[in-house]
């Protein structure tokens, strides 16, 4: 798949469960803007069967390489994220995963069990980005006992492997010239702000600002009943120039272990 399939193929099914990505992209296309992806994020378990490297392969195969890595130890996670080796326009990639080992014994069979259950031609596929849940219909009471332990685990529990975000490039905006401006415009049409850790995570200083709305909720059959749970949301990034005068072009730990917590339920009614 070429990088142009690869993304528009992530953009449609990322749509489909985050209606209010394609309301504000097409906000931002009213108002005069096109619309450029920062990058797009998703998130696994470490276990070698679907790791990051799993996930990065059709990443690497359409000509992405690894750039940099980052450590969450509060959060128990580790993530990689991934540049295109030519086309500058392609999104960066941010690939995260969960360090289960570190988790009680009761989630380590939980998520043993969820990818045990993965068909092996699923698995050797190339294409778990795509694939959204691959287990049981999720039960309630799972969902609860692994939201105590890390909302991360909870949330792949329901969702499954998919782009969990994309992110506009605030810089490449016409109409925009900060983030702080792209936050008054959500807000003024009804979106609501991640807050944790401040609406702006990062400083000039450190040469990114980043801001997401909180996740939307979608209704989920669990074997118990049917409940709202969060599914995925949309990110915005600044990015500013580094010495050089190219643009800074890496993460920082501080602010997404914030922007993690775009999809916390616990989050929503606050
Ligand atoms: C990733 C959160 C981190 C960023 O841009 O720093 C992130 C996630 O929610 O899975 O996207
Ligand atoms: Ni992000």
């Amino acid at each position: 798949m070429t990088t142009t399939q690869l993304f528009s193929k992530l953009w449609n099914e990322y749509t489909e469960r985050t209606p209010s990505a394609e309301k504000i992209k097409d906000l931002f296309t009213s108002k005069g803007n096109t619309v450029y992806n920062d990058h797009v994020a998703f998130r696994t378990f470490n276990d070698p069967r679907v790791d990051i490297d799993v996930l990065a392969v059709p990443f690497l195969e359409a000509g992405y390489e690894e750039c940099g890595e980052y450590n969450f130890e509060k959060k128990k996670l580790y993530a990689k994220h991934f540049e295109h080796m030519t086309d500058k326009d392609a999104p960066r990639v941010f690939i995260s995963q969960l360090l289960v080992e570190e988790f009680s014994p009761a989630l380590q069979n939980e998520v043993k069990k969820m990818i045990d259950s993965i068909a092996e031609e699923e698995l050797t596929s190339d294409e778990l980005i795509f694939k959204g849940r691959l287990w049981e219909q999720p039960s309630y009471e799972v969902y609860s006992q692994l939201l105590e332990e890390t909302e991360y685990a909870a949330w792949l529990y329901v969702n499954g492997f998919c782009s969990n975000h994309f992110t506009v490039d605030v810089n490449r905006l016409d109409t925009f010239s900060s983030l702080q401006e792209v936050n008054d415009f959500l807000k003024e049409n009804g979106f609501k702000m991640n807050a944790s850790g401040g609406e702006i995570k990062g400083t000039p200083e450190q040469l990114l600002e980043q801001s997401s709305v909180l996740a939307d909720r979608i209704p989920v059959e669990f074997q118990e009943r049917t409940q709202e749970i969060t599914s995925c949301y949309y990110e915005f990034a600044f990015r500013y120039p580094m010495i050089t005068g190219e643009l800074y072009s890496g993460f920082i730990a501080g602010s997404a272990d914030k922007i993690f917590e775009s999809t916390d339920m616990r989050l929503q009614e606050a």
